[in-house]
C-alpha cells in the first residue's frame, strides 16, 4: 500500500498496506508517502469485538536453540462454528497488520460453518501490533524472513494444539493470499506434519528480482475495457515525458499533478518516483479491480478499471496528459492528501523510520526489507509491451535498498537471495499436494503464481477476470459467475482433502 499516516486509505500495495490479514496488497516501493499504512479501523464493526490474543512464547530465532529470547505474538481466534471433529483454519498474516475483520467476515467463514472449523489468524513478524524486537532498524531486522514467519506458524501450531487440547487427528488448513499465500502453500511444504491442505490465494511464489511483466498485466486489463485505454495511457505518458525536456515543462507538470514541491526535471530519481506513484493509481486499481475489500474498511474502492478508462477516454476533460492528471487529482482525494509528494528523498527519509511508533514509515520499510533480502518483486518500467514510460527502471528499486539499509544491500545481495528463495521453497514448482492456488487473469500478481497443476492434488485454479485475491472476499451480488464458482470448487476440494 501506500502510505502515509493517514487513516483511511486504498489499501494498495506498495505500497501495500494494512489490507488485513488475508490479503495484502505487497507495498510497491516507492509509495510510501502516498497512502499511508494506515492502521484498519480503530472501532472494528458494530457489536462485534474481536479482542487481541497473546502467544507470549514465541521464539525470536528459530534457528539458533542457544538463543532462548522470546517475543509476543498477535492473534485472533473465533470458535464459533467448531464442532469436534471439525478442523483448524489458520489464516496466515503477511505484510501488514492482521485485520480482525477476517474472523467474521470472508470467503472462508462460509467454509467454516459447512465444515464446523476452530478459527485462527497469526499476525506476521515485525508488522501490525507483533514487535519482536525494540524497533525495526537494520540490525533488529535480521530475523524478519519467511523462514522464520513459517517457524512461527509451527510454533504456533503446536503450542495451540495443546491449549485448545486438539489431538493430533484434528487436521489444520492454512489459507492466505498475496504473500501469506505462498506462506500457505510453504508452510504445506515444510510442515506437512502440522498442516492437512492450503488454499493459496493470489500467491507469487517465484522470488523475482525485476518483476517487469507487472506492467504487462496491468496493460492487458486495461485492454479489456478498450485498446483505446492503453493508448491515452501511453500517450499520456509521452506527452509528460516531453515536458520535461524543460523547465517550463516542469512548472507545468508541478501544477497539473499537485506536487508538494516543485519539480527538478534534471533530477533523475525524482522523475523516476512522480511516473512510478502515477503508475501506481492505476496499478492499485487494477490488482484490486472490484473485490469486496469495503469490508476491511478500504476507501477508494469504487474506483475501478472502468472508471479509469472513462476517465482516459473523455476528451471534455482535455488532453490525455490532462485526463491523467484528472485521476492522479481523483486518487489523491480519495487519499485525502493534499498534494503528491513526489521527491525521491522524501520516500526514502519515510522508509529509513525505525520507530514501531511511525505507524507509516515501518510497515513499508518491513516489507522492504524483505523484498531486498528475499524476493525482490520489483515492479519496474523495464518492459516494452506496457503504457507507462520506462521512467523507472530496475535499478531505482534496487538502489533504494542501499538507500535504505545500507550499502551492504548491494543489486549483488538482492539477486543471490532471491535465487536463494527459489531453491528454498522451488519456485513456481513447490513440491506439494492438497493445495490449490487460485488465480485471477487481471491480478498482475498472476504472472509469479502457479498457473498450472503441480500435480493431481495441487492444483491451479483459474478465475477469468477476477483480480487479486478475490477469492477470498465476502460474495457479492455483483460477483462474475467465475468467482462464485471458484469459491464452490475450493469449497469441494476442502471437503474432499479433509476425508483424506
Ligand atoms: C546464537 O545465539 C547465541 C545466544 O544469543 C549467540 O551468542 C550466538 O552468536 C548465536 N549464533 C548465531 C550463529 O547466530
Ligand atoms: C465469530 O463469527 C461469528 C459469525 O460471523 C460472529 O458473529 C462472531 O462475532 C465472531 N466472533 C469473533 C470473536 O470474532
Ligand atoms: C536538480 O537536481 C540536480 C540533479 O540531482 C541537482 O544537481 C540540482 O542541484 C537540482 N536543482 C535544484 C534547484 O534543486
Ligand atoms: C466513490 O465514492 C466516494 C464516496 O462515496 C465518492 O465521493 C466518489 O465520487 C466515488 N467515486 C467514483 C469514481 O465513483
Ligand atoms: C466527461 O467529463 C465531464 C466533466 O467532468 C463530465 O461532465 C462528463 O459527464 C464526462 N463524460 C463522460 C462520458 O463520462
Ligand atoms: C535528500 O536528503 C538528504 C539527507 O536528508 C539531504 O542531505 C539532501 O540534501 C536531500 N536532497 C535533496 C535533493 O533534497
Ligand atoms: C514529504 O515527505 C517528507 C518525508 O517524509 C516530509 O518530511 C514532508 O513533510 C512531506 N511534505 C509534504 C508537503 O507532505
Ligand atoms: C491425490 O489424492 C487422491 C485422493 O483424492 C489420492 O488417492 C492420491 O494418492 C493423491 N496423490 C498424491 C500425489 O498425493
Ligand atoms: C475470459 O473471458 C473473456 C470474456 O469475458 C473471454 O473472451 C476469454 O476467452 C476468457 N478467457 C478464458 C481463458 O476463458
Ligand atoms: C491468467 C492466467 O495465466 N491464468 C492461469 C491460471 O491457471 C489456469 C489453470 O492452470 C491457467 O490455464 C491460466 O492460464
Amino acid at each position: 500500500m501506500k502510505a502515509s499516516s493517514r487513516e483511511g486509505v486504498l489499501c494498495l500495495l506498495l505500497v501495500l498496506v494494512y489490507c488485513g490479514v488475508g490479503c495484502h496488497g505487497l507495498f510497491r516501493q516507492g509509495r510510501t508517502k502516498k497512502y499511508g499504512l494506515v492502521p484498519p479501523p480503530a472501532g472494528v464493526p458494530e457489536g462485534v469485538t474481536v479482542p487481541d490474543e497473546w502467544f507470549t512464547t514465541q521464539r525470536l530465532d528459530h534457528f539458533n536453540n542457544t538463543d532462548t529470547r522470546t517475543w509476543k505474538q498477535r492473534y485472533f481466534s473465533n470458535s464459533t462454528f467448531y464442532k469436534p471433529g471439525g478442523p483448524v483454519f489458520l489464516m496466515i498474516g503477511g505484510e501488514g497488520p492482521a485485520n480482525p475483520k477476517w474472523m467474521h467476515e470472508g470467503a472462508w467463514i462460509h467454509y467454516a460453518k459447512s465444515l464446523n472449523a476452530y478459527l485462527l489468524s497469526l499476525e506476521h513478524r515485525y508488522y501490525g501490533k507483533s514487535h519482536p524486537t525494540k524497533d525495526a532498524s537494520t540490525e533488529n531486522l535480521l530475523h524478519l524472513s519467511s523462514e522464520q514467519a513459517l517457524a512461527d506458524l509451527a510454533t504456533f501450531t503446536a503450542a495451540m494444539k495443546e491449549e485448545l487440547g486438539l489431538g493430533d487427528e484434528t487436521k489444520w488448513v492454512a489459507f492466505g493470499g498475496s504473500y501469506p499465500g505462498s506462506l500457505a502453500a510453504w508452510y504445506r511444504l515444510k510442515y506437512p506434519h502440522l498442516v492437512h491442505a492450503a488454499v493459496a490465494t493470489s500467491a507469487p511464489v517465484l522470488a523475482q528480482v525485476n518483476f517487469k511483466e507487472y506492467l504487462e498485466v496491468v496493460d492487458d486489463a486495461l485492454a479489456t475495457v478498450s485498446d483505446e485505454c492503453n493508448s491515452l495511457v501511453y500517450e499520456a505518458n509521452r506527452q509528460l515525458h516531453i515536458l520535461l525536456q524543460h523547465r517550463v515543462g516542469w512548472q507545468r507538470i508541478t501544477d497539473t499533478y499537485r506536487l508538494c514541491t516543485p519539480l527538478n526535471g534534471t533530477n533523475r530519481l525524482d522523475v523516476a518516483n512522480l511516473f512510478s506513484l502515477l503508475a501506481g493509481n492505476i496499478e492499485d486499481v487494477v490488482q484490486y479491480n472490484k473485490d469486496n475489500r469495503e469490508f476491511e474498511g478500504i476507501k477508494g474502492t469504487n474506483i475501478t478499471i472502468n472508471t479509469v478508462c472513462g476517465i482516459m477516454a473523455n476528451e471534455t476533460l482535455g488532453s490525455p496528459y490532462v485526463r491523467y492528471a484528472v485521476l492522479n487529482s481523483m486518487f489523491l482525494d480519495a487519499q485525502e492528501e493534499k498534494c503528491l509528494n513526489h521527491t525521491y528523498n522524501a520516500t526514502i527519509q519515510e522508509l529509513r523510520a525505525t520507530s514501531w511508533e511511525n505507524n507509516a514509515g515501518v510497515g513499508g520499510r518491513v516489507w522492504m526489507y524483505q523484498t531486498c533480502t528475499e524476493f525482490g518483486y520489483y515492479q519496474s518500467s523495464d518492459s516494452t509491451n506496457q503504457p507507462f514510460g520506462n521512467e523507472f527502471p530496475l535499478e531505482f528499486f534496487t538502489r533504494q535498498c542501499r538507500d535504505i539499509f545500507g550499502p551492504r544491500f548491494t543489486p549483488e545481495l538482492i539477486a543471490n537471495a532471491v535465487k536463494r528463495t527459489n531453491r528454498v521453497y522451488g519456485g513456481r514448482h513447490p513440491s506439494v499436494t492438497r493445495v490449490v492456488f487460485p488465480n485471477g487473469s487481471i491480478d498482475p500478481w498472476h504472472s509469479l503464481g502457479v498457473l498450472h497443476d503441480i500435480s493431481p492434488n495441487a492444483t491451479a485454479l483459474f478465475i477469468n477476470g477476477t483480480a487479486h485475491c478475490a477469492n477470498m472476499y465476502p460474495a457479492s451480488p455483483r460477483d462474475p459467475p467465475q468467482l462464485v464458482k471458484a469459491r464452490q470448487q475450493i469449497f469441494h476440494l476442502l471437503r474432499k482433502w479433509l476425508h483424506e
